[in-house]
């Protein structure tokens, strides 16, 4: 398992849990790639198209083989397989995936853009994240988490909905 990757998870219809939890077991089956970490699930308001119901949020790290472009095919996939439509851009979806760090990479392509271009900005994305991992410095910003979260202004906008407890991810993933 040479890369390690961080993925935000969303989720604003239909059983919002049960997606974002398909969507991870279905990530802990790609090949060559293992779900290490999970953050607890948040509720969060929504963020650019605010007429839309609220979403529950929540970041997970693995360890893949997968190069990032064939994760992001795989992801899309998942997304696919789960019913996504997309109707309105930053609209109402059964499950958004979206790659944020792999490994400490910079890539600019038109497919895919990583550090996610606006994960700095959104409390969703690092409030969670920084559960995981709270000194990660993304890449392009050359700063902690942390520090990034003390000057964020929508942080109430981000409450826990569900704690993250060890036994719910080993129970999740079936080992
Ligand atoms: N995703 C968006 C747009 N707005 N707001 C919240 N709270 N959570 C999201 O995951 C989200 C959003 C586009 O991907
Ligand atoms: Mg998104
Ligand atoms: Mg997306």
């Amino acid at each position: 398992m040479t890369n390690i990757a961080f993925i935000a998870l969303g989720s604003n219809m239909g059983d919002r849990e049960e997606y974002l939890m398909s969507a991870i077991g279905y990530i802990h089956q790609l090949k060559g790639t293992v779900v290490e970490k999970i953050s607890s699930i948040y509720e969060t308001d929504p963020v650019g198209y605010t007429e839309q119901d609220q979403f529950l949020n929540m970041v997970i790290q693995i360890s893949t083989d997968l190069t990032a472009f064939m994760l992001l095919g795989e992801l899309q996939t998942i997304e696919e397989t789960l019913n996504r439509k997309r109707v309105v851009k930053w609209g109402p979806r059964t499950l958004d995936l979206d790659i944020l760090l792999f490994n400490h990479e910079n890539i600019e392509t038109e497919q895919l853009i990583v550090p996610h271009p606006r994960m700095h900005e959104r409390a969703f994305v690092l409030i969670p994240l920084a559960e995981l991992q709270n000194d990660l410095c993304i890449p392009t910003i050359e700063k902690p988490i942390y520090a990034i979260i003390e000057q964020l202004h929508d942080k109430e906008g981000v409450r826990i909905w569900k704690q993250k407890s060890g036994v719910d991810v080993f129970a999740l993933l079936g080992n």
